[in-house]
């Protein structure tokens, strides 16, 4: 049982209860968990096997470490199994709308009983819910719009940072297998797409059969879509396909370069192999009858007069012409990050102390760190006054003094304000050593005042970093409306960064727009934006979108020594 699967079932447990009009205590105890659990690095269910004692992670009690144990041991979880039972589950549903939340959808059930989203529907449709207290006409129209957008969960893509938590407990259990030569995760998840459609996996043997039978009896498959020689289709329970494809070694490059994609860079890599009188397919690549090529990538590639392109590349989106013109970059690598600029403590929303922090960040071997925590306005959050502030720059100087071998760095996620001020004042962000500037309120602007809102943040010289700078939350919601063009150019002009947000629900910017960052010469950042010591293990998230954005080391701020961090600081 994968992290994120455990965290859902919190999730929905919170959710019964909720709705069951629990003690609010005891629902946020257990929402608590669920997004402990959702943003852990580690696998839980690899620390409850050694062991590990849970109650010692902040936030998780003697009581609720066992009841994630149990659920880990069982599979089931009596308390949502007893909530389940008093719920209907179409009710959830309900639920989950943005648009209702647990007290709305029980006033709904309360009051005109409705239990299903198709009643919802008619009742919206009918005009029934504009009449109810609390709601009105307005409410009613986003009810009916949100129901127009609804996706059915199999048709969602999954995150990257989930995907990444299924694959790699899935591929060890297959490379068990004595049969198994090779195995690796190819398509878009090999690319580093921030989202999977499905996981393709291939392996490299010549007796297949051991390996579909280990592959569909796997505990966490829900149905065996087919399941044949060469190629097995499942879905498991979490709703995600896997395909599995199993070849011979000879062609395994070839299956390889075929698999990772894309579908755009094949049929290109396709075309200059007919070009060439070359037939290219999974299999190998073939002059007339004879297989010429297919053991490796790079013979593929050689074959067709182009070096060993790197996955996040392949999208058909110019990277065949730079290769062929020795123009591809030598992109960043996760070694290269030498700090992490963006992270909460206790202090806000995080759940470690400052301390632990930097002693985490240091045995990753980071050579420094900046502790960001949220500004007043995000009262819900704890947010820092300047009183505080500076308490807490103070605590940074002492700890500085006892740490060696990292550098913590005074820093602040400043609230940019509808007005485009910043939410402290310059007198004490003067004395910080960087800022990350985010939105987080307000997000519905229009797109001009939403721009000339950053832009004009920008213009105070205490601004460094834009923090998640579209906004989105994968899955959740939308990038607010943004002229992100005329963001870049603006940081370009007044020597602000942009940053790459490595939270898995974030991944903010994305590689396409990494890229437009390096275009313009602006210097991108890679941060984990952390609020627990586990999840500073993000960073490589983030560090797979500045790949598929084309960066190179010296398009990131993150990668330079202290001493030139600071310089490039200094506006
Ligand atoms: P996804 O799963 O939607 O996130 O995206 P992919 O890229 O993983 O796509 P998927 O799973 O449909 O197929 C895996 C790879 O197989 C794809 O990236 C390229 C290759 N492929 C699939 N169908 C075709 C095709 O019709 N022609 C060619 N040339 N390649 C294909
Ligand atoms: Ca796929
Ligand atoms: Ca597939
Ligand atoms: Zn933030």
């Amino acid at each position: 049982m994968h992290n994120a699967e455990i965290a859902r079932k919190f999730h929905e447990l919170a959710d019964l209860l909720e709705i069951q009009d629990a003690n609010p205590f005891r629902v946020r105890a257990y929402r608590n968990v669920a997004s402990i659990i959702e943003g852990s690095s580690r696998a839980i269910e690899d620390r409850v096997g050694k062991g590990e004692d849970l109650s010692q992670i902040k936030g998780i009690g003697e009581d609720l470490a066992g009841q994630i144990e149990s659920l880990v041991k069982n599979g089931t979880l009596s308390q949502l199994e007893e909530a389940r039972k008093e719920v209907p589950e179409e009710l959830i549903q309900l639920m989950r709308l943005e648009q209702l939340g647990p007290k709305r959808t029980k006033q709904l059930h309360d009051d005109l009983g409705i239990t299903s989203l198709d009643q919802l529907r008619t009742a919206a449709e009918e005009g029934k819910i504009s009449a109810l207290s609390g709601f009105g006409k307005k409410s009613e129209e986003k009810i009916l719009d949100e129901l127009g957008k609804l996706k059915p969960e199999k048709e969602q893509r999954m995150r990257l940072g989930e995907a990444e938590q299924v694959a790699g407990p899935l591929v060890d259990y297959l490379d068990e297998l004595d049969e198994v030569k090779k195995i690796v995760v190819a398509g878009s998840y090999r690319r580093r797409k921030e989202t999977v459609g499905d996981l393709d996996i291939l392996v490299a043997c010549e007796d297949s059969a051991p390996v579909m039978k280990r592959f569909t009896t796997h505990p966490e498959v829900a149905d065996v879509v087919s399941k044949g020689k060469t190629r097995s289709t499942v879905y498991l329970k979490s709703g995600l396909q896997v395909d599995l494809r199993v070849v011979a070694e000879k062609s395994y490059g070839a299956a390889l370069h075929y698999f990772t994609g894309s579908k755009a860079h094949n049929v290109a890599i396709r075309q200059i192999g007919v070009d060439r009188g070359l037939k290219i397919n999974e299999y190998g690549v073939h002059k007339g009858d004879k297989l010429i090529a297919g053991k490796t990538e790079e013979e593929v590639f050689d074959q067709v007069g182009l070096p060993w392109i790197p996955p996040e590349l392949r999208e058909n989106r110019g990277e065949i012409e730079a290769a062929r013109e020795g123009r591809l970059p030598k992109l960043v690598e996760e070694k290269d990050i030498r700090g992490d600029l963006h992270m909460h403590t206790d202090a806000t929303d995080g759940r470690n102390s400052l301390r632990e922090m930097a002693e985490a960040a240091k045995k990753l071997g980071h050579d420094y760190i900046a502790i960001t925590d949220h500004s007043r306005r995000l009262t819900m959050a704890n947010g820092l006054t300047p009183k505080r502030l500076r308490e807490q720059m103070e605590a940074i100087d002492r700890l500085n003094e006892e740490l060696e071998g990292i550098r913590v760095l005074k820093g602040i996620e400043v609230d940019i304000l509808e007005d485009g001020g910043l939410d402290l004042p310059d007198d004490v962000l003067k004395e910080l050593d960087v800022t990350v500037c985010s939105i987080h309120s307000k997000l519905n602007l229009s797109r001009k005042k939403q721009t000339e809102r950053v832009l004009r943040a920008m213009d105070n010289r205490y601004f460094n970093i834009l923090g998640h700078p579209t906004g989105r939350l994968i899955n959740k919601r939308d990038p607010y409306p943004i002229d992100l063009e005329a963001i870049v150019e603006g940081a370009r002009e007044r020597g602000c960064c942009l940053e790459i947000n490595s939270q898995p629900k974030r991944l903010d910017l994305p590689g396409r727009y990494a890229q437009m960052v390096k275009e313009a010469g602006v210097l991108g950042v890679i941060s984990t934006d952390s609020h627990a010591t586990d999840h500073l293990g993000f960073m490589h998230l983030g560090v797979s979108q500045a790949r598929r954005g084309w960066m190179e080391k010296d398009d990131l701020l993150n990668t330079r020594t202290l001493e030139h961090l600071k310089k490039a600081l200094a506006r």
